[in-house]
């Protein structure tokens, strides 16, 4: 198969030859083995939640239409739903969890190397969570904090604390459909419940709990998990650095940072700034350490303190085939577990970090609170030593240089851009200098030729004057096509363009990374709150274009449920039952003022996205 079928990206096209020439196999090889891919999962019509099973509904209605149980086809799809949601939302909320435990931790002084970078926040969020802040040191309030946001993962709840940010005319719509998020993990649980063989057997009711599932997630699990982030590593302003694998540094010690959760890297970039450390690369031969990122624990680290980005999903086997990462340090999602054996071709060190993960071929160096700080150091200084170790004939400097780019854009940072209020933008968006804006966000997936569904909407979407933001590994394919400088208005249409000029902006804004997507919706929200209506009034939409992982999927779904008109690329294993497809794509509109659309095509998607903005801007009288 051609490489140029596989991407766009030309770091990708060199790599996936050089990768071949050594010998890997890779993620486009692994797809291609697995074809023809089973037709009955593609439709969602196989069940395997019990040893009755497993059961397959024929889709042409020649073969069974019940599973053993009695389950039809509208009944597997929902509960099949139901669990990626499940499981998209437990994984964004175990990360959150995992920084509410730090903060906790310095709170008691039990962290060495963490602290409160922003104090702002905590007192905001303690402020929304009813905690006292009178005479309270910042300590005592971080464990306060920390306390509270434990409890929004329980069971005793009438509504998630952060429901409060949504707008009125949303949480009535939520309880008229019982779809309040409660507990965080008692929503996850009560999916895996309700999916039993024998309970939810109401394929409505269903995908309702789907939607509240997902809300936990969105309000609940992510919104912590970027809330606390920031408490602790700061609120992201903008920032220069720059993407594709040509920022691995043939002359330094490269260290790259794979996986989610900002916790483990943050202390590695404290170590490598180590004086000690950096005079020990130096007698190595190499002239510093580099450290550089991949996928959302590399996007953390890029918006708050602009560490360059190897790739995306798809780009983190070819990372390795360049011979020049003398350390890969995991944590957890998305980390593909071949890539232990994969680096195993090289010199390359591969480290699992975190008690909830391990892979094949990987040493396990388990990080915490209490022991981060010196095992950053103890990592750090292990890469430097490995820089020695590099094979010669099996490295290749990816030629050329890294695209220049822009990220850092919290909610906090683009109010700032606009003079210290949303105003500004809203007057762009009655005025129609800005048409509308979209969140393109989501990963890759080798079904779709790589970046191709991010670049082709996001530049069609520029054009028309539609402000673009994004997250996650969307954010990177933006980054290597170089639509994330502020030159790149010249891309956007006039209006746009002009807006961008003014404020000295890129037209595609870098929210971070996919626990990130809730800096949208606050945003969303605020500009709600700001015009006195309902989120999906607004000329809004989402768009995952090359989407995989559940994650996805529970984002998504939080998207729909919170009013913004949601597009995807690779086709969910919906379409084994009519009646779900024509709820999720039709009648949800009537329920919840927004709903999804499936469009493989980018350039069709453009169209969809762009007839929804003209049609909400009507509504408005824009
Ligand atoms: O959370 S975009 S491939 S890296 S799931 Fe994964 Fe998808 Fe990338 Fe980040 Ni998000
Ligand atoms: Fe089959 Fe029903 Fe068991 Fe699913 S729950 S495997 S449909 S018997």
């Amino acid at each position: 198969e051609d490489v140029q079928a596989r991407t766009i990206t030309e770091d990708g096209r060199i790599f996936m030859e050089k990768a071949a020439r050594d010998g890997l196999e890779t993620v486009w090889d692994r797809y291609r083995a697995q074809q023809p891919q089973c037709g009955f999962c593609e439709l969602g019509l196989s069940c395997r939640n019990c040893s009755m099973g497993p059961c397959r509904i024929d889709p042409f209605g020649e073969g069974p239409q019940r599973g053993v149980c009695g389950a039809d086809a509208d009944i597997i799809v929902a509960r099949n739903l139901g669990r990626m949601i499940a499981a998209g939302s437990a994984s964004h909320s175990d990360h959150g969890r995992d920084l509410v435990e730090v903060l906790r931790k310095v709170g008691e002084g039990k962290a060495p190397g963490y602290g409160i970078r922003s104090e702002e926040k905590l007192r905001k969020l303690a402020s929304e969570l009813g905690v006292s802040e009178d005479g309270q040191s910042v300590e005592a309030l971080a464990v306060a904090v920390a306390e509270a946001l434990e409890e929004e993962f329980g069971t005793r709840k009438k509504a998630l604390a952060f429901v409060g940010r949504v707008p009125e005319k949303r949480r009535r719509i939520w309880e008229k459909l019982g779809i309040t998020p409660r507990g965080i993990d008692r929503e996850t649980s009560e999916m895996m419940h309700r999916t039993h063989m024998g309970v939810d057997n109401d394929w409505k009711s269903l995908l309702l709990h789907g939607l509240r599932n997902a809300l936990s997630d969105g309000w609940g699990g992510s919104l912590i998990a970027t809330e606390v982030s920031d408490i602790l590593f700061g609120i992201p302003q903008p920032v220069a650095s720059e993407v594709n694998l040509r920022v691995l540094k043939e002359d330094q010690v490269n260290i790259v940072l794979h996986g989610h959760n900002p916790i483990v890297s943050e202390m590695i970039f404290q170590a490598a700034q180590d004086p000690e450390l950096m005079g020990l690369a130096e007698e190595k031969g190499a002239r510093g350490i580099n450290l550089a990122g991949l996928c959302c624990t590399g996007n953390e680290l890029l918006m708050r303190r602009g560490i360059p980005m190897a790739g995306n999903h798809l780009m983190t086997e070819l990372a390795l085939s360049t011979g020049l990462i003398d350390m890969m340090l995991v944590d957890y999602q998305c980390i593909m577990p071949a890539l232990g054996e994969t680096a195993r071709c090289y010199h390359t060190r591969m480290v699992s970090t975190s008690d909830k993960a391990k892979y094949p071929f990987m040493e396990h160096r388990e990080f915490h609170p209490e022991n981060a700080r010196d095992l950053a150091r103890d990592l750090v200084r292990e890469a430097v030593e490995n820089f020695v170790r590099r094979i010669p004939a099996k490295v290749l400097s990816p030629p050329g240089a890294p695209v220049k780019m822009m990220a850092g854009f919290s909610v906090e940072a683009i109010v700032s851009a606009l003079g210290g209020s949303a105003g500004p933008l809203i007057d762009a968006i009655k005025s129609g200098a800005i048409q509308g804006a979209v969140g393109v966000v989501g990963c890759n997936n080798p079904k779709i030729r790589h970046d191709y569904g991010h670049v082709t909407l996001t530049t069609r979407l520029i054009e028309n004057d539609v402000l673009v933001v994004d997250t996650g590994c969307a954010a990177v394919a933006h980054a290597k096509a170089g639509l994330k400088v502020p030159e790149a208005a010249e891309k956007a249409g006039p209006g746009l363009r002009q807006v961008c000029r003014a404020l000295g902006i890129p037209p595609v804004l870098h929210m971070g990374s996919c626990v990130d997507n809730v800096r949208i919706f606050d945003l969303a929200a605020a500009l709600a709150h700001a015009l006195g209506t309902d989120i999906s009034d607004l000329p809004l939409a989402a768009a995952a274009p090359e989407w995989y992982s559940e994650k996805a999927v529970s984002i998504a779904c939080y998207a729909v449920a919170s009013g913004v008109y949601t597009v995807l690329g690779t086709p969910p294993p919906i379409f084994g039952s009519q009646n779900i497809v024509k709820l999720l794509t039709e009648d949800l509109e009537g329920l919840l003022g927004a709903s999804f659309a499936v469009e493989p095509d980018p350039a069709r998607a453009a169209d969809l996205i762009l007839e929804r903005i003209r049609a909400k801007r009507a509504a408005l009288g824009l």
